[in-house]
């Protein structure tokens, strides 16, 4: 079955279905609908602008979740991996935080992360978690001297994906490019898979049914990541 990873130079790809089992809703979940909007209409530049309080409303909520959900056997067999690669890049589309709490470190945040919070005007990012910063109510920022409602702190469909440059340079780079838990709908991130494939790496699917994009990947596992990731990880 397939290479040893140890001393390769590995990189990983995650989506949300490495947190499904942490009980993180996936974007495909309820046919990707949140209180009946598509998310593809809340999760936008345009939507903050037209009605920023749905859009609060929607990270309000996926943020005090993250305050409710623990890591997954998945998230801590991918700690355990790094620690048998040669080197190992972790790149997320995920915006919790349960790579990190599960031993993952860096963690590389493609499409930006709900713990932290975004001023408009300088562009500052900074970790909001406390309780006065979970509520209804807009958040203001604190670096500007006439305080100023601070954005969730996410890539919205339609932005630039964060670190870009680096992630091209990784996965152009590796020999063994995994994918676990991504529907493969969403580009760029869908895309890497191809950029690993034309650099000749051993691409390695692990999801819970095929994706659109399973013919891209020399290898797939069809399961919960939670279930079998960590006996992939073990014979790896
Ligand atoms: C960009 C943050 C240009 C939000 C996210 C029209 C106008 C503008 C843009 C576009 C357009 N048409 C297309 C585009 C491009 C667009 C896009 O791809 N749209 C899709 C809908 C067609 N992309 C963008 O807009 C991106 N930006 O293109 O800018 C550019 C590009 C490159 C360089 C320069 C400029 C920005 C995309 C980022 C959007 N923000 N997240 C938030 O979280 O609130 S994307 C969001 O959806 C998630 O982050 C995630 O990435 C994505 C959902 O994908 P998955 O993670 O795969 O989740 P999903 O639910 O779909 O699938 C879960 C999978 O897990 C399933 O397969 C399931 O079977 C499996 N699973 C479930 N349980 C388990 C499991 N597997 C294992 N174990 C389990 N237990």
């Amino acid at each position: 079955m397939g290479m040893t990873l140890k001393d390769r130079k590995v990189v990983v790809l995650t989506g949300a279905g490495i947190s499904a089992e942490s009980g993180v809703r996936t974007f495909r979940d309820n046919d990707g609908l949140w209180e009946n909007h598509r998310i593809e209409d809340v999760a936008t530049p345009e939507a903050w602008v037209r009605d920023p309080s749905l859009v609060w409303r929607f990270y309000q909520a996926r943020r005090r979740q993250l305050l409710e959900v623990e890591p997954n056997p998945a998230h801590f067999a991918l700690a355990g991996l790094e620690r048998k690669c040669g080197s190992l890049v972790l790149i997320t589309q995920n915006v919790d935080d349960l790579h990190e709490r599960g031993g993952s470190e860096p963690v590389i945040h493609m499409h930006g992360t709900l713990r932290s919070l975004r001023c408009q005007e300088t562009g500052l990012s900074e970790v909001r978690m406390d309780e006065r910063d979970l509520v209804e109510d807009f958040v203001l920022c604190n670096c500007c001297a006439v305080a100023s409602r601070m954005r969730p702190d996410i890539v919205w469909f339609g932005e630039i994906p964060l670190e870009m440059g680096v992630i091209q340079r990784e996965v152009g780079d590796c020999e063994v490019f995994i994918v676990i838990g991504s529907s493969g709908h969403v580009y760029p991130a869908a895309g890497l898979v191809n950029l690993a494939n034309s650099n000749g790496a051993h691409t390695i699917l692990v999801n819970f049914e095929l994706p659109i994009n399973s013919n891209d990947f020399d290898e797939v596992h069809i399961g919960k990541a939670g279930e079998i990731l960590p006996e992939l990880v073990e014979n790896w």
